[in-house]
């Protein structure tokens, strides 16, 4: 399977890893949004939330809401944007689960 997200998790492509557990990576998007917009995913291959067994949801949701905080202290941001775009309709480019953190500051428009 050609999977970009599946060769990051395993160490074969590049990316700048920010956070690791034993079943999800976090790592900067290559396209940011914002500074600091970050992937949060499992190191697994599930193509959509619909696939995600409640356990490796649970690990990615642990890393998310660690990183939240931590990444608004970073790029000094006043919120952020934390969603999936889950399958095609929605946006989904990447079939590999990933939520988004993107950094949001204070009169950037707000909102999804
Ligand atoms: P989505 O539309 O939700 O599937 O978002 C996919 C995101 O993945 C998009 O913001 C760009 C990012 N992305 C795509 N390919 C790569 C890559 O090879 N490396 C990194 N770091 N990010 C990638």
């Amino acid at each position: 399977m050609d999977c970009i997200f599946c060769a990051i998790a395993d160490g074969a492509a590049d990316a700048r890893v920010v956070a690791e557990t034993e079943s999800a990576l976090a790592f900067l998007d290559a396209n940011p949004l914002a500074p600091g917009h970050t992937l949060v995913v499992p190191k697994d291959h599930y193509e959509t939330l619909d696939d995600l067994p409640p356990a490796e949801g649970r690990a990615v949701f642990s890393l998310l809401h660690r990183l939240v905080p931590a990444i608004e202290a970073a790029v000094d941001a006043d919120g952020s944007t934390v969603g999936f775009n889950n399958g095609a309709a929605a946006g989904q480019e990447v079939d590999h689960v990933h939520g988004h953190v993107i950094p949001r500051f204070a009169g950037d428009g707000g909102g999804p």
